[in-house]
């Protein structure tokens, strides 16, 4: 397991991250190594963000069925308000996708 030095933001700054963040969920699994990458990720941008296992909860599973359409992991779901949810798929994406978003910020 790879571990990462958490980048390191002012109190206002990652209280701002920590908001964006109620809106995103990883769903994942811990022997995956595509979701391995993610949450290395995760823990170099120091996001908050929640980990549901759809390995250990058959709920979130279907959760992620019912949403994004495939069971395979990782898939962040990003909720874009007013009713608008994104299930984003293939590691590479997510992780550029919160590089884009956190990083620097
Ligand atoms: N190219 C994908 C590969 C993801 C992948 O193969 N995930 C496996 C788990 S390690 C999976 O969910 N397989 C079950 C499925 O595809 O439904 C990525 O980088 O995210």
């Amino acid at each position: 397991m790879f571990s990462a030095t958490p980048i390191e933001r002012s109190a206002e700054a990652q209280a701002d991250v920590d908001r964006a963040c109620r809106d995103l969920a990883l769903y994942h699994f811990m022997s995956c190594p595509f979701c391995q990458r993610v949450r290395h990720q995760i823990q170099r941008l120091a996001l908050p963000i929640e980990l549901r296992d759809i390995q250990r909860d058959p709920e979130r599973r279907q959760e992620l069925m019912a949403g994004g359409g495939r069971t395979m992991v990782p898939c962040l779901r990003i909720d874009h308000g007013d009713g608008e949810v994104e299930w984003m798929y293939e590691s590479a994406d997510i992780n550029r996708y919160l590089a884009r978003r956190f990083e620097g910020q």
